[in-house]
């Protein structure tokens, strides 16, 4: 019995030292130390034994127990160990890597020029409104002077979504929402960014949905020349100190008089280019002084206030600006486009 033992042990040491991980071990310490183990059978057969030599085989027994127990206690402690270096080193970070590059997103090049617009603005004391796109018809038309019928609403070929609800077909509807809102006391001067849509057909200069920049102003004593004043400073700082503008009549039935409004070439200075198509002129925006019927609906006395009201697109102004030919380039968002306006 002995000798058993004794092989036990070694057998067992030596499974013990080829454990390659803990789940081995414990297999191991399964099949040595229990309850069917080959010890327990070796003192389970002691009763066969002389008296004499009983204790002297127990006594071995419990020291091959002890020794595979505290072999198989270092090995766990050794796996373990190696387990928490494996990680320590599969972790480990190397801070002399050079940094991945984090890709900034940019602000969309129409984003800025509505933004550079509204700054401008901004530092002349507007205030920036917001309106829906989803739009009535009678905000979108009718308080605009355009009575059902009228055929100035063929101007703006508009997507109805019902009878009375369409999407609108450009900002002017929020001169008569502001309007309102201030139930008739000036002063009124906002300008309001937005998209806006028209059954118009995609082609260089024309989108069926597009973005327009209102301007209203409503006090007492407003004029024609406060409109020019205005708008002369705004293409200054956007266009280049030395630009001028210049009205040419239009007709817009929510303002009297309207006009169309021209900065100076930017490109040529006046000479004639391909830019200005040889006049010497850009047209930028359509404007005019507010119909007394507009200022009246909204509940303004058109007798005690009067007002200036413009709408500019600016996908063309930025066109102009950076020389983009063709307006389907902001929609595309192609990355080629679009990296040339990164900020610096
Ligand atoms: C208007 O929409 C008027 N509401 C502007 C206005 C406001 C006049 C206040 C008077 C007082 P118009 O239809 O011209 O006007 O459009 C204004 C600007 O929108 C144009 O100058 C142009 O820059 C832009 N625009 C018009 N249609 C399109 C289109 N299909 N695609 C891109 N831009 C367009």
């Amino acid at each position: 019995m002995k000798e058993r033992l004794y092989e036990l042990k070694q057998e067992a040491l030596r499974r013990i030292d080829e454990a390659k991980d803990v789940k081995a071990l414990n297999d191991v310490r399964v099949a040595y130390l229990g309850k069917k183990g080959p010890i327990t059978e070796v003192l389970r057969g002691m009763g066969a034994l002389p008296p004499g030599e009983r204790p002297k085989i127990g006594a071995l027994a419990n020291e091959v127990r002890e020794v595979i127990q505290q072999a198989l206690e270092a090995k766990q402690a050794k796996l373990e160990q190696e387990e928490v270096e494996r990680k320590l080193a599969a972790e480990a970070i190397d801070v002399t890597l050079p940094g991945r590059p984090v890709r900034l997103g940019n602000p969309h090049p129409l984003t800025r020029v509505i933004e550079e617009i509204e700054d401008l603005f901004i530092g002349m004391g507007y205030t920036v409104a917001e309106g829906p796109e989803v739009e009535t018809d009678y905000y979108n038309f009718e308080a605009l002077n355009l009575p059902k019928g009228h055929p100035a609403r063929d101007m703006q070929d508009s997507f109805y979504i019902t009878e009375e609800i369409l999407l609108r077909t450009h900002t002017s509807p929020m001169q008569a929402r502001t309007m309102e809102k201030h139930r008739g006391r000036g002063p009124v001067k906002i300008i309001c960014p937005g998209k806006v849509y028209r059954r118009d057909t995609d082609d260089a200069t024309h989108s069926h949905q597009f973005t327009q920049i209102e301007g209203l102003v409503v006090d007492r004593n407003i004029r024609m020349s406060d409109l020019k004043g205005t708008l002369r400073e705004f293409a200054r700082k956007l266009f280049g100190e030395g630009r001028d503008i210049r009205f040419r009549p239009s007709f817009f039935p929510f303002t009297e008089p309207s006009v169309e409004v021209d900065v100076s070439c930017f490109r040529c200075e006046g000479h004639g280019c391909s830019v200005c198509k040889g006049t010497g002129w850009i047209e930028i925006l359509g404007a005019g002084m507010v119909h007394p019927n507009v200022l009246e609906m909204a509940g303004f006395d058109p007798k005690t206030y009067t007002g200036f009201a413009f709408g500019m697109g600016p996908e063309r102004i930025a066109m102009l600006k950076y020389g983009i030919d063709d307006i389907r380039h902001f929609y595309q968002n192609d990355l080629r486009f679009l990296r040339q306006f990164l900020r610096v």
